[in-house]
């Protein structure tokens, strides 16, 4: 059988894409005590169709993101390991003294309105879809600092009224593959013969990719969607081989085309990400943690919110475990 685009480790590209702006995000504070550099969704790029905002989060309790709303579109948020904080921190332990060895988790506890609660794990991914309302908390679970991506996707007016729906899956299931010098973990869509089990209302691809020294990719990207890269370790060449390497922390937009390409030239690992989604086309209107098609319906929803209706029943009587005892 014949292999497809998506199955072989390099294909070719007929237009690979280039990198048409780029951003640094610098970190800036958040919910209570947190810290996030934001690129989507900040004042110069207030919205990417279909995304809407995309965080790099590191909290260290007591920080974290307390009871809030949510309606009309996803979060996803992917926990990230500190290989090389960890690393440290266990020979550091190592020269104090063998018996002070102590692991910390670094993961996020989550509980909702309806009882849902669990923790996500360095490694771990959860594709949260707030439909027509959730409130949670979310919430470092243990001493040490957690971090991770935050991403906000947004939903087709058809469905930004559904139910509330989780899709949990732990680092040892996500589907991950290496070869040429090339390891992904696909959180959603496919790369290098992989699949991943997420169901995306909104379709979208998500890729986790680590490149060694000298490794080259192309991935291929459906052409009609818009795509970017967000950078978190090394330095990689991205979209035309000439050009200048990119550090850590960078929001790159890709223009049009049916791929990208990355070059690894360091000497060092380079880890990103590369997201894309199928535009929308709609209108947006957005009151911080709502974000609907209108004005009219923002109204409503505040409406819904502060009368605990039409999705937001629960969230008359329910505080989270975080908040009980801050309560006046
Ligand atoms: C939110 C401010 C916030 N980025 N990254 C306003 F901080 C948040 C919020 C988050 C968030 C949570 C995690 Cl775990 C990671 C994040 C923003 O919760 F929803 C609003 N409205
Ligand atoms: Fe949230």
């Amino acid at each position: 059988m014949a292999e497809t685009r998506d199955q072989v480790a390099s294909p070719e590209l007929t237009k690979p894409r280039h990198v048409v702006r780029k951003f640094q995000a610098r970190p800036q504070h958040e919910g209570v005590g947190a810290v996030v550099r934001r690129s989507i969704g900040r004042f110069e790029l207030k919205y990417f169709d279909p995304f809407l905002a995309l965080d790099e989060f590191s909290v260290t309790a007591p920080a974290g993101f307390p009871d809030h709303p949510h309606r009309g579109f996803e979060t996803v948020t992917y926990m990230l390991e500190v290989l090389i904080l960890h690393k440290l921190y266990i020979s550091l332990c190592v020269s104090l003294s063998l018996s002070k060895i102590k692991m910390y988790i670094r993961a996020v506890t989550h509980e909702d309105f309806e009882g849902h609660k669990g923790t996500i794990k360095a490694g771990d991914l959860q594709w949260m879809t707030a439909g027509r309302g959730i409130v949670h908390s979310e919430m470092p679970a243990g001493p040490g600092t957690s971090k991770g991506l935050q991403l906000w996707v947004n939903l087709s007016s058809a469905n930004k009224m559904i139910e509330p729906r989780y899709q949990e899956i732990q680092g040892k299931d996500i589907a991950s593959t290496s070869k040429n010098g090339i390891a992904v973990r696909v959180i959603a869509g496919r790369s290098m013969g992989l699949q991943s089990p997420v169901y995306t209302r909104t379709p979208t691809m998500y890729l986790d990719f680590t490149l060694k020294p000298s490794a080259h990719l192309r991935q291929p990207v459906p052409p009609a969607w818009n795509a970017f890269v967000y950078t978190l370790e090394g330095e990689g060449v991205f979209g035309v081989e000439r050009s200048g390497p990119v550090g850590p922390h960078h929001l790159l937009l890709l223009g049009q085309g049916d791929g990208l390409e990355v070059w690894n030239k360091s000497a060092k690992p380079v880890r990103f990400v590369l997201i894309g989604g199928e535009p929308l086309g709609e209108p947006v209107a957005q009151l911080g943690p709502f974000v609907m098609n209108t004005e009219e319906e923002i109204d409503r929803t505040v409406d819904d919110f502060q009368y605990y209706t039409n999705g937001f029943e629960k969230a008359e009587h329910w505080r989270s475990e975080a908040m009980v005892g801050f309560q006046v």
